[in-house]
């Protein structure tokens, strides 16, 4: 019965930290010019629980944002979002002309297929998950 119970509850944990999958994917950034960065991938929310991500954290860039592209009257803009719920069971594609991540001032020189660990944090400001994108110089991979 205490075996049950112990895997029982070890299934729990491991549920609990595999509730997300992350596809990673890049960011994209252009070399020698102060522009910023721009973060691609996928979040799977494999849980039956909606979840908002209300902060996202990189140690290589002193500011990372949430941004949603909009096009109103054929002019596209951003808009920064002050979060993003990921449904039950639901995955979102942070992707080109959507939802993105806009990360400013590089802490060193950004280099082609270096990897950049992100970190995400809910409203309580506790790290949910992480990620690792890989950097693409624009000038080389469009
Ligand atoms: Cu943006």
């Amino acid at each position: 019965m205490n075996m049950i119970k112990s895997l029982a509850m070890t299934l729990a944990a491991i549920l609990c930290v595999s509730s997300f999958s992350l596809h990673a994917n890049v960011i994209k950034f252009l070399p020698d010019i102060d522009l910023p960065s721009v973060g691609y991938l996928t979040i799977h929310n494999k849980s039956d629980k909606d979840f908002e991500i209300y902060r996202v954290k990189s140690n290589d860039f002193r500011k990372v944002e949430l941004h949603q592209s909009v096009t109103k009257n054929g002019r596209t803009s951003m808009q920064k979002l002050e979060k993003l719920k990921i449904p039950a069971n639901h995955e979102i594609k942070l992707e080109p002309s959507g939802i993105h991540l806009m990360l400013f001032e590089p802490k060193h020189k950004l280099q082609h297929n270096h990897e950049i660990p992100i970190y995400f944090f809910d409203e309580n400001n506790n790290e949910v998950f992480k990620t690792v994108l890989t950097l693409k110089n624009r000038t080389k991979e469009g």
